[in-house]
Order: C-alpha cells, then sequence, then structure tokens
C-alpha cells in the first residue's frame, strides 16, 4: 500500500490534529497509523521502535516494541532547578530512566509507550514546559549562546531565542486541545496560520543566535543564524545575518549535501523579526515540496542563487540588510569546569557523555544532577556540545555544588584522560533512532579507548581536537564541521571525515570511505604524527591538514563567506 506524501498528510492534518486522539485511544496496537506518525512530530514527538529487540520480535511474531520519543522546546536551552526536577521525575516515571542533552540544547526522553503519550505530555506542561514545534516541517528549537560569562548580553540572546521560538510557534491549537483537553472553540482546525499557511514549511527549519567570539550554537549549521554584534560600549547593535546552513546528507549521492551558511549582511534589533520572517516566508514559498531531500533552505538558495534570494528577503522585509559587520570565532566547543561571569556569579560546565544523564554503576548522573537542583537556585544552561552548565552560583554556594559533584562523579568527564574525550559529541543512533545505519553513542567510549594510545604515542593527550561521531549522514551532531569525524554506514563501519576547523566555519572532507576500527586508526596514526611533529604553535589539527596539503575542500560549499555571490 503506498503511502500518501507529506505535504498531503499536512493539508487533510486540520492544523495538526490528523486522527490523533482516536489513535491515542486504540489499545489494540502501541502504535500510531502512518499519518499521526508525521503529525505527532509537530507536537515534539517520534514513534520508535526498540532496534535492539527488532528482530526477536519479529521471531516472535509479535508487532514492534513501539515507543515514542519526546522533545522539549527550549529557546537558548534554560531550565529552571524545578523544571529539572520535574524533567527527571517525568524520566523515571514514563521514560527510560535517563535525560537525554540533544545537539540542540534541550532534552529528549525516549521509552514513553502509547498509553502514557498524554499524561507524560501533561506532565511536562504541568512542570512549566511544552514539545511544540519542537521536531516537524516549521521552525525548531531556537538555539542561543550558552556562555554566560557576558551577563548582560547573554540575558538579550536568551531573549531573542525566545521572541523568535514564539513568533513562529504555529497558530493553531491542536497541541492544547490534544494534549491539554483544551476546550474546541469554533475555528478549530482551520485555524489561520498567517506565517505558515496551510501546509506549514516544506521542511524543517532552524534559528540560532550566537555571540562572538564563541560559536558554541554552530551558528553555521543553520538555515537562519544570528551573530550578536556589540557597539563600543558593549551594548547589543544587532546581528550578521546568515542563511542556507545544513548538515543532512546522504552516502553516495551528490544533490543531498551539507552546507554552511552564508553571512549575508547585518540587521539592527528592530529589523531582525522582519528579515526572519522574510528567510521563513520565501523557504514556504520556494522550497521544493516534491522531493523533501531537496527541500531544506540550503537547496532552495543553491537553486535560486543566493543574490535572488537575498534580495526576494529585503523586499518583503521592506530594508536593504547593511554591509556584514566584522566577527571573529575562536571556537564551537565549551569551556570546562567554574569561570565567573561579569555578573560576580560563577558557572560550572560539566561534560557529558554524549548529553546521556542516567544512573550507571559508579556514576549516578541523574541522582547527582537531581540533588544539585534540588539545592541550586540559579538556572541549567544546556550547551549544543550535549554539555551542562549549573549557572549563576555565588561565590560562597560553589563548595556545597562541588561536594555533590565529588560525590555522584559528575566531572568524570570534565577529568577524561584526553582533551578530545572531553569535547567529543555523538548522535543517539542505536538502538532508538529509527536512521542510525550505524551505532553512535554508544560506540563513542569504546572508539576513545582506542584512540587514546595513539593519541599517547604522539604526544596528543592535550590536543584539543574535535571529534564527532553520527551514526548515519544525517549528520545529527554535526560531524561535517569536526576536526575527526564518524558518520556511520554500517554496523561497525564508517566514513572517515578530516580536516574541519574548530571556529565551525570549515567543513571537512571525506577521507576513507567505508572503513572498520582498526583501517580508521590506521589512517589517523600518520596525519596524527605529522600533525605532532610539524604544528605551529596553538595550530589546530584541521587548520594544519589543511596547511600542510594533506587534505581539499569538497565540492559544496564548505566554507564560510561573507559575500553571498561568492556562494554561488
Ligand atoms: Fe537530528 C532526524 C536526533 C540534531 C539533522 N534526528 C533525527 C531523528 C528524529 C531520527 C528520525 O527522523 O527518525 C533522530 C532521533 C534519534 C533519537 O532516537 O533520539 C534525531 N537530531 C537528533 C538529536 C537528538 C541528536 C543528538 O544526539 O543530540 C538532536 C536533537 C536536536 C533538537 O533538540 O532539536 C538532533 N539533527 C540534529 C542536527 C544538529 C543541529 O540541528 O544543530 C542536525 C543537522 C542540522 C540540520 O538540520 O541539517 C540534524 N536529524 C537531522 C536530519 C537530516 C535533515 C536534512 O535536512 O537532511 C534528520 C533526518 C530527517 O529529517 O529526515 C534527522
Ligand atoms: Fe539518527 Fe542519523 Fe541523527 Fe544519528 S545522525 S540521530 S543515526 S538520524
Amino acid at each position: 500500500m503506498s503511502h500518501p506524501s507529506v505535504e498531503k498528510i499536512k493539508l487533510e492534518s486540520r492544523r495538526l490534529r490528523g486522527t490523533l486522539a482516536e489513535g491515542l485511544l486504540d489499545a489494540s496496537t502501541g502504535s500510531l497509523n502512518f499519518e499521526d506518525q508525521r503529525t505527532i512530530k509537530f507536537h515534539g514527538s517520534y514513534q520508535q521502535d526498540d532496534r535492539d529487540l527488532r528482530d526477536e520480535r519479529r521471531r516472535q511474531k509479535l508487532e514492534p516494541a513501539h515507543q515514542f520519543m519526546i522533545r522539549i522546546r527550549a529557546p537558548g536551552g534554560v531550565f529552571t532547578p524545578q523544571q529539572w526536577l520535574g524533567l527527571a521525575a517525568i524520566a523515571t516515571t514514563y521514560a527510560n530512566h535517563s535525560l537525554r542533552v540533544t545537539t540542540r540544547q534541550t532534552f529528549q526522553i525516549h521509552g514513553v509507550v502509547k498509553r502514557d503519550l498524554k499524561a507524560t505530555m501533561q506532565a511536562i506542561n504541568a512542570a512549566a514546559m511544552d514539545t511544540v514545534s519542537a521536531c516537524g516541517d516549521v521552525n525548531r528549537n531556537v538555539l542561543g549562546a550558552s556562555n554566560p560569562l557576558q551577563s548582560a548580553l547573554h540575558a538579550q540572546v536568551h531573549d531573542w531565542a525566545q521572541r523568535l521560538s514564539l513568533h513562529f510557534k504555529p497558530a493553531t491549537r491542536a497541541y492544547y486541545e490534544l494534549w491539554l483537553d483544551e476546550e474546541k472553540v469554533a475555528e478549530s482546525g482551520v485555524e489561520a496560520e498567517p506565517i505558515y499557511g496551510d501546509a506549514y514549511l516544506p521542511r524543517k527549519f532552524k534559528m540560532a543566535v550566537a555571540v562572538p567570539p564563541y560559536n558554541d550554537v554552530d551558528v553555521f549549521a543553520n538555515d537562519l543564524g544570528l551573530i550578536a554584534i556589540v557597539d563600543e560600549a558593549g551594548a547589543l547593535a544587532g546581528f550578521n545575518v546568515a542563511i542556507g546552513g545544513s548538515m543532512g546528507a546522504s552516502h553516495g549521492i551528490k544533490e543531498h549535501y551539507p552546507r554552511v551558511g552564508n553571512v549575508i549582511g547585518f540587521a539592527t534589533p528592530t529589523q531582525v523579526l522582519a528579515i526572519a520572517d522574510a528567510a521563513v516566508t520565501v523557504q514556504r514559498d520556494l522550497g521544493d515540496r516534491e522531493d523533501r531531500k531537496q527541500a531544506r533552505f540550503k537547496y532552495t538558495i543553491d537553486k535560486h542563487g543566493p543574490e535572488t534570494i537575498v534580495a526576494m528577503m529585503e523586499e518583503r522585509a521592506g530594508f536593504r540588510l547593511q554591509p556584514a559587520r566584522p566577527y571573529t570565532f575562536e571556537h564551537n566547543g565549551d569551556r570546562f569546569g567554574w569561570v565567573e561571569g561579569d555578573d560576580g556569579l560563577w558557572h560550572l560546565t560539566l561534560s557529558l557523555p554524549s548529553g546521556r544523564i542516567a544512573d550507571t554503576p559508579g556514576r549516578p548522573l541523574l541522582t547527582g544532577l537531581r540533588e544539585i537542583a534540588k539545592v541550586h537556585r540559579g538556572e541549567f544552561r544546556m550547551t549544543c556540545n550535549q554539555n551542562v552548565i549549573v549557572a549563576g552560583v555565588p561565590a560562597g554556594e560553589r563548595a556545597r555544588i562541588d561536594a555533590l559533584v565529588a560525590q555522584h562523579a559528575l566531572d568524570l568527564e570534565n577529568r577524561a584522560p584526553t582533551a578530545i574525550a572531553r569535547s567529543a559529541v555523538a548522535c543517539v543512533a542505536l538502538p532508538t533512532c529509527a536512521l542510525a545505519m550505524a551505532e553512535a553513542e554508544r560506540y563513542l567510549p569504546g572508539f576513545l579507548d582506542a584512540l587514546e594510545p595513539l593519541l599517547d604515542k604522539h604526544g596528543l593527550r592535550e590536543a584539543p581536537i574535535l571529534l564527532r561521531v553520527s551514526g548515519c549522514p544525517n549528520g545529527c551532531s554535526r560531524p561535517y564541521l569536526a576536526e575527526i569525524a564518524l558518520v556511520g554506514r554500517a554496523p561497525g563501519r564508517y566514513n572517515l571525515f578530516v580536516g574541519g576547523d574548530h571556529r565551525g566555519m570549515r567543513m571537512n572532507t571525506l577521507y576513507r570511505d567505508n572503513v572498520t576500527e582498526p583501517q580508521i586508526l590506521d589512517a589517523l596514526d600518520p596525519l596524527l604524527a605529522r600533525y605532532a611533529a610539524e604544528r605551529e604553535p596553538d595550530e589546530r589539527f584541521g587548520d594544519y591538514l589543511h596547511r600542510a596539503g594533506l587534505v581539499e575542500l569538497p565540492p559544496y560549499p564548505t566554507h564560510v563567506r561573507v559575500d553571498p555571490a561568492e556562494a554561488a
């Protein structure tokens, strides 16, 4: 039986309601029907099945172990201790006893069964959070720089992430009717969607706000990036605007490629919503609605040419962008340990193992962070590198937090034997991700162990090399921006990429195709040897590989350019 297209499903969903209400009540299956599986994404949830159990259940002639992933909408990635406690309770009551910090600085929970979905959604909302538009063909979770050192600027940037998220939240009341029993009103199912229209966007749309000199949000991996520019007095003057970033790719299909965003100009704070509206509606109107693999904004830009797209955006916004202003990014990583902000408060960044917060033998992360939430009076800030910042701690409270950190081994990753291990990122992949071709999160610790002797051999234990692992080419760990990346091909086999930079401004290059761990280590050995011997002081691995001519740039727009005409 052929399934209807996603475009048809969206149009016929009565503003994202579909038959979800009925489907949730059907106790004969743990699954939703095909259409509702698409519709529920707009409510922040994915139907999945436990892939570890798939074969066994098939042998037993049982339906797959259906379960749901739920993603929180958290613009700027800030959570209060009360919200944290709420989430930890939800994870143990309804999910698989773990919280997962994502590369878009929010939480996912996994393993919720259909009959518990509504109660889980209600518990999330009761804890003052929601999941609206965390997935689906709409604007997704808006990223905001998590570095809280410049407190006033951070507050403004966080405010922008919130405003953008609210501005682009769909108008439909479907979420509130379905999950929170909001009473239906006359226009239920036919509400006006002034920004999105009847069929929402052709594909997901992502926004991020960065504060130089840190690019911890990987702003150039977003459909729309805003780079904060401060004036001489340190106040927010506005934003450089970048368009067309996205990581998704397919093995062997050159028409489906990752791309960094291009900086197209500068907008003042009062112009930001208009230019963002323009980007979203140009993509709504011009994006490919026939082929979902060609539907992201990057392809719209590359098909029509950046000049055409920028001109359309300016016409819709009603103003010309000013020339982009100078900015410098130092790196796209996190800084671990305690730092003092300009407001005298302290912030502790803890490196988490691929963002997974669970209690494991000798490592009670879920319990430990829950204990911190019970006493902490500041905030928790998630980073886009899947780490957490215990933020806003008065100097006098540090010792209490430190004691809880030590008691629960919360800083094991901060004390990892190699710098590469501290900053490595891996996507979820198996067993929950339906698209995974190879392990990622579960493979990372083993790969790091295998890499350690090689780093030792070349004296590179403390070399801050950026490693990212993805279980498939969709690139959820933003692997194409890493200095070393493994991208899953098949169980135990990866494509090896090298040569990205540490500022998130230059993509890496495929170096070995479809290789196993021994082959990956063999390929890296001579590169690391030459890097150790020939690097300049402070030269990073990816930059060295290019200087030494050991890698070339791949054949798609791979590094950030300021003049859009250059990107054509
Ligand atoms: Fe992603 C799909 C997990 C960030 C590109 N992503 C998926 C799904 C929902 C699989 C699916 O469609 O069935 C994964 C769920 C796995 C699971 O079991 O939890 C998934 N993506 C994730 C997360 C949890 C990875 C992580 O380990 O942190 C991240 C959640 C972010 C969030 O909180 O919103 C996540 N995904 C990203 C990023 C990084 C980013 O946005 O900065 C990208 C690359 C940027 C981009 O969008 O191009 C990304 N995910 C994709 C794609 C490829 C999109 C494309 O245009 O080709 C897919 C597949 C798709 O959409 O068809 C995908
Ligand atoms: Fe799944 Fe692939 Fe994304 Fe990893 S990169 S979470 S395997 S879709």
